[in-house]
């Protein structure tokens, strides 16, 4: 009985190892901004939109330091899209650690098609050293 325990014990450990490797890692690859659910993130970074506006024209980031972004919908359904940076956020997936790698402005867009307004949603990501 004591090894049927450890085997299923055993078992269970290798499900769990299994379960946290595959999956998550989804479709961000081989761009520039790092990201990874491991990096502990000490800033962060809310992003709010609304009909049809993000809540700032400009948003700050530091070169090399990780940073959580948390998209807020405040109404009509929304989402950011960076793509230099890596970084697509909707109500669905709403916050993500990036560690911005290199300065510059980035241009962020809406990455939901919400109406009339959608192409006038424009906002920047600035990256200092
Ligand atoms: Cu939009």
């Amino acid at each position: 009985m004591k090894k049927t325990m450890a085997w299923l014990t055993a078992c269970m450990l290798i499900l769990v190892l299994a379960a946290c490797g595959g999956g998550k890692q989804s479709a961000d690859s081989g761009s520039s901004g790092e990201s990874d659910a491991d990096v502990t993130a000490s800033e962060e970074l809310v992003i709010k939109a609304s009909n049809y506006e993000f809540d700032q024209p400009e948003y700050h980031l530091k070169k090399g330091v990780p940073v959580n972004i948390v998209y807020e919908n405040v109404n009509g359904n929304h989402g950011i899209l960076v793509p230099e940076l890596n970084l697509q956020l909707d109500t669905r997936n709403n916050s993500k650690v990036i560690t911005p790698d290199k300065v510059g402005e980035f241009e962020m867009s809406c990455s939901v098609f919400c109406g009339s307004g959608h192409s006038s949603m424009i906002s920047k990501i600035i990256v200092e050293e």
